[in-house]
């Protein structure tokens, strides 16, 4: 691209290119005119460049990113606007963090509110969008850096480091507040620009790699606690190969944000670590933020060796991982390297092949206590929520992907729901309401792939559905979204009773945060050219997902509305978000 003079909005447009963008996602005010000028240039011509997603909810433009870099690994853009975009978007920002994806995020503000005789940038600027101190000052506590664009002269290269900090390890969102008056002004590309390098991400020592190795091949019963090893595919792969290698287990944290080994092999060894915390002798906790709970209980005997790119998350209050050892670093690359040191030790094959019977064999029981729940769930007229898990992967392709925005029944969503393959399972970051916008963030980076959106009817209420449904209408982005209608907040409900077993709402039957007045949440997808299908018995099920899954293959978003059965509340619901 020539370096000519241009306006703020072409030189953020370079810098964006630059950066490897693809899109820019947005949630728009007025002061992007700069922006939607550089991106009709582009188009006029015909240079290549981002792509550019207009939305109309902030929770919808930031959650698309997030679910865009989930599976692509890149770093995107997000435009909204002034202070108030960012107080809407701020749930999804904080999510970024939560996540550590990478995000470019950018709004404006006025500096000159009107008084400069030679350019108006609109009164509201004057009577409503002022931010004492910068809109910067909201989003501060929630990304790695944030400030104002000084000048037209520094716009290229701020907005280049705003990128280039947002992917340093740990990744996370930055956040740059560029003026209008800085995106109309006449601007100059830097003599010197072109493609921005990616990070090199640290590696742990070689010789901490070799003890490590050492020490699994020495240990009786070591196991794998992981909650993100699977949130790239690099890590899925080289997981898999290291258990397998020494046939050790794999447990995925009861917080486990992503799938991080396939389910279906004897040594997945399931989602509760507590039974383990007694009988390892080697714990070796990949990715993890919160491996076990409470934070204070120890595993007794074991070495606990902690694999991670960073460790301590400093949005984490408080964060216990009890390491006697830490290896920081790129955690797929460490973990074929750990592969490659095992080998070098040829380690003893009979110790190995009898943990793999071992495991194999409580897998298989394992296996067959989920089939009968299953099996007696179908035994029930009424519609059954193991019976909804279950029967979505007997219907829909391998190669579909279920994002999880429910509460009481996430237990039952990892056990039940026959997720296959890296990124076959994700959970939501926190905070209800993103689970479309994550999804079809995900759909855009994986056409090819059907997506699953399990929400519960109170996580539903809290998602942009009518900009998410238009959206995946305008964009052609199917997803299916699939309401576990139980009519109430009942993990709110089951709190309640856990707090107060024979509270005075208990004897009256009063519980106040519980009941949805629903919507028949089904008829919402028509005005959007989505299918609408209501599910209250367990006949209905199967065709309605067969019916799902041929309207998601013909295009169209699916809302099926399953009004399953109420089960008695339990002491306690599965960790909420
Ligand atoms: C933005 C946001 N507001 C409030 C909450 C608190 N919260 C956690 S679970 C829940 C109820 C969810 O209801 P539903 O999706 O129907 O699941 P159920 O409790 O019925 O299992 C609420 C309100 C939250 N997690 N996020
Ligand atoms: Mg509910």
């Amino acid at each position: 691209m020539a370096t000519q003079q241009q306006d703020g909005g072409e030189v953020i447009l370079q810098a964006f290119r630059n950066l490897g963008i693809n899109y820019v996602f947005s949630s728009p005010g007025s002061e992007w005119s700069a922006v939607w000028e550089a991106l009709a240039r582009q188009q006029a011509a015909g240079l290549s460049g981002p792509d550019y997603i207009n939305c109309g909810h902030e929770t919808l433009a930031v959650d698309l990113a997030i679910g865009y870099s989930a599976i692509t690994g890149r770093m995107q853009a997000v435009l909204l606007h002034a202070g108030t975009g960012l107080l809407q978007g701020a749930m999804g920002v904080n999510a970024a963090r939560l996540s550590a994806t990478p995000m470019l995020l950018m709004s404006g503000e006025s500096l000159t509110y009107g008084d400069d005789p030679a350019f108006d940038p609109g009164a509201q600027w004057y009577g409503f969008l002022g931010v004492t101190g910068g809109p910067q000052r909201w989003l501060e506590p929630l990304v790695k850096w944030a400030n104002q664009a000084t000048s037209p002269a520094t716009l290229y290269d701020m907005t280049v480091r705003a990128g280039e900090l947002a992917l340093r390890t740990p990744a996370g969102p930055t956040y740059l507040n560029v003026p209008i008056e800085t995106l109309v002004a006449p601007c100059r590309l830097p003599a010197r620009i072109g493609p921005v390098p990616r990070p090199t991400l640290p590696q742990p020592p070689a010789e901490a790699i070799a003890s490590l190795a050492a020490a699994l091949v020495a240990a009786r019963n070591p196991v794998i606690i992981t909650e993100s090893a699977g949130r790239d595919v690099a890590g899925y792969e080289a997981l898999l190969a290291l258990a397998e290698r020494l046939a050790i287990p794999v447990v995925e944290s009861a917080v486990a944000t992503v799938t991080n080994f396939p389910k279906d092999n004897p040594l997945h060894q399931g989602f509760e670590v507590e039974p383990w915390l007694d009988s390892a002798d080697l714990m070796l906790l990949v990715r993890n933020r919160a491996p076990w709970y409470p934070p204070s209980r120890s595993p007794r005997d074991a070495r606990v060796v902690v694999l991670d790119e960073q460790p301590f998350k400093t949005w984490m209050v408080h964060q216990v991982l009890h390491a006697d050892e830490y290896l920081e670093g790129d955690v797929p690359a460490a973990l074929r390297q750990l592969c490659r040191a095992v080998e070098l030790l040829q380690p003893d094959a009979a110790p190995i092949a009898q943990r793999r019977n071992r495991y194999a064999l409580a897998h298989a029981k394992a296996t067959a206590l989920r089939a009968e729940a299953v099996a007696k769930a179908r035994r029930d007229p009424a519609l059954r929520a193991i019976d909804v898990c279950a029967t979505l992967a007997e219907v829909l392709p391998a190669n579909t992907i279920y994002l999880d925005e429910t509460t009481s029944q996430r237990g039952l969503n990892y056990r039940h729901v026959e997720f296959r393959g890296p990124h076959g399972f994700i959970r939501v970051p926190s905070g209800l309401g993103q689970c479309l916008g994550v999804g079809l963030g995900i759909k855009l980076a994986a056409p090819e792939r059907p997506v699953v959106c399990l929400v519960g009817d109170g996580s539903f209420l809290y998602n942009p559905a009518v900009p998410a449904l238009a959206l995946s209408r305008d964009r052609k982005l199917p997803v299916l979204v699939l309401v576990f209608n139980n009519r109430g907040y009942r993990s709110m409900a089951a709190n309640h009773r856990s707090f107060y077993p024979e509270g005075v709402a208990k004897q009256h039957d009063d519980f106040r945060g519980e009941a949805i007045n629903g919507v028949n949440w089904d008829e919402l997808a028509a005005p959007f050219g989505a299918l609408g299908l209501r599910v209250r018995t367990a006949a209905e099920l199967r065709p309605a997902l067969e019916s799902a899954r041929a309207a998601m293959a013909e295009g169209r978003s699916v809302i099926l509305n399953a009004e399953i059965a109420i089960e008695a509340p339990r002491a306690r619901p599965d960790v909420s978000t």
